[in-house]
């Protein structure tokens, strides 16, 4: 057991207060999220232990490409706010997320607005955080069911067939690299979960706080750029695909030709043998899926390194190819842009919307009347058990007698105080 498994435990099972609470959303510098933590120590590790407790999401008009982009609350935020912090942050913050600013933003902040109806739903604040409901969301309140969940152990997704994809993982800040992954389309998990017709999209959560959204279908704000790749893919209908892809290779690339100066890992055995310029033969073709296996063995399990920033991609990735195909180009962050495939952001950089560490799949809309499963940054546990849950507008959930989601493994819910179950349940 690492350290931060370790705090988990001592979090949970002490009810140590925020000095010892492991929320991974404390990214680079994040500090009011341990004043939440403060107040209520006994909501470390629940849905209101996320962003998404006083940040909101949002739009903006994108005027180059004549288009309106619609973010959620990490995409949002890291758009309005920035890398370097140099946004305004109020901009990104729902009206829980205001009221605790204006209040002062420390502890005695949180509990100054208790009594206080932020989102005007009709519920105080304290009632909502009691219920685990969002106090800044009037769409989440104490009347609301959890909504149906599905629990998949690795092998479970491996029974559902495999699709396997050489592809380019085009990132725009790190280093860029062509692999082989193997997963379960996207498409078929949702399918086995019972997707309902309503459903539109998806929102993958990683346990370190990080969610991306796809919406189903090539909509308006896939259609191009960075933004949103959908789970259906380009060619509509059965096949759900991709387009198909080329191979780019170029010496001042390779990061084995050039250990200091190149930007792109080629060092992949399904990359041998392959011609500079030659089609990529995908059987089945390119699709968004889950992948479990890379180069055929297991995904490393992810963990937090010291940075509080997640290191691995396993025990699931969430793989989606580019949209529109192009070659791997020098990152964002290097000095040295006169080279053959200088950063591009017009180019499609696929990589960082390939989750990693994928616990928990939204299918959105959720039902009328239902809110989120309290499960957010359990998720860590789900990358030591190998499990995703798959939540909301879906048919076939599974659960038992008192509403638990359950893994069918064997794994009781009711099994004499198992920590499993005390994370899977609400
Ligand atoms: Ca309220
Ligand atoms: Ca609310
Ligand atoms: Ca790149």
């Amino acid at each position: 057991m690492d350290l931060r498994k370790m705090m988990i435990w001592s979090a949970l099972m002490l009810g140590l207060t925020a000095t010892a609470v492991w929320s991974a959303y404390h990214h680079e510098g994040e500090q009011d999220a341990a004043q939440f933590l403060l107040a209520f120590p006994e909501k470390a590790g629940t849905k209101l232990d996320h962003c998404a407790l006083c940040h909101t999401g949002g739009s903006y008009r994108d005027d180059r490409k004549n288009r309106v982009v619609v973010l959620g609350s990490c995409q949002w935020c890291h758009y309005a706010y920035g890398y370097d912090a140099s946004g305004n942050v109020v901009d990104t913050l729902n009206p829980y997320g205001k009221d605790y600013f204006l209040a002062g933003r420390d502890a005695a902040a949180i509990t100054a607005i208790d009594a206080a109806d932020s989102d005007g739903d009709g519920h105080r604040n304290v009632d909502e955080i009691a219920a685990n409901r969002f106090p800044g969301n009037a769409a989440d309140d104490p009347s609301k069911q959890p909504a149906p969940a599905r629990v998949y152990t690795r092998a479970q997704l491996q029974a559902l067939g495999a699709h396997t994809q050489f592809l380019l993982m085009n990132t725009s800040r790190s280093g860029d690299f062509y692999a082989q992954y193997t997963g379960t389309p996207v498409k078929t998990l949702l399918d086995d979960a019972g997707i309902q017709d309503a459903a539109t999209g998806i929102t993958v959560f990683a346990p370190d706080g990080w969610s991306q959204y796809h919406p189903l279908e090539e909509t308006e704000n896939s259609a191009e750029g960075d933004v949103f790749y959908h789970v259906y893919g380009d060619m509509a209908g059965e096949d759900y695909q991709y387009p198909p892809a080329t191979y780019y290779y170029d010496t001042e690339a390779d990061t084995t030709a050039n250990p200091d100066t190149g930007w792109c890992d080629y060092r992949a055995a399904s990359a041998e043998g392959r011609a500079p310029g030659a089609a990529i033969a995908v059987t089945g073709g390119l699709k968004a899926i889950l992948a479990y296996q890379r180069e055929g063995a297991p995904l490393t399990a992810g963990v937090l390194n010291d940075e509080n920033k997640l290191d691995g991609e396993g025990p699931f990735r969430l793989v989606v190819p580019q949209k529109t195909v192009g070659p791997p180009d020098q990152s964002s962050k290097s000095d040295d842009q006169g080279v053959t495939w200088p950063y591009d952001h017009r180019l499609d950089h696929n990589a960082g919307s390939c989750s990693r560490s994928a616990t928990i799949i939204r299918v959105e809309p959720l039902p009328e009347g239902t809110t989120d499963i309290d499960i957010l940054e359990a998720g860590w546990n789900y990358v030591d058990q190998e499990m995703i849950v798959v939540y909301g507008a879906i048919d076939n959930p599974n659960t038992d007698d008192r509403g638990d989601v359950i893994p069918d493994t064997g794994v009781s819910s009711s099994s004499g105080g198992c920590f499993l179950g005390a994370l899977l349940s609400w």
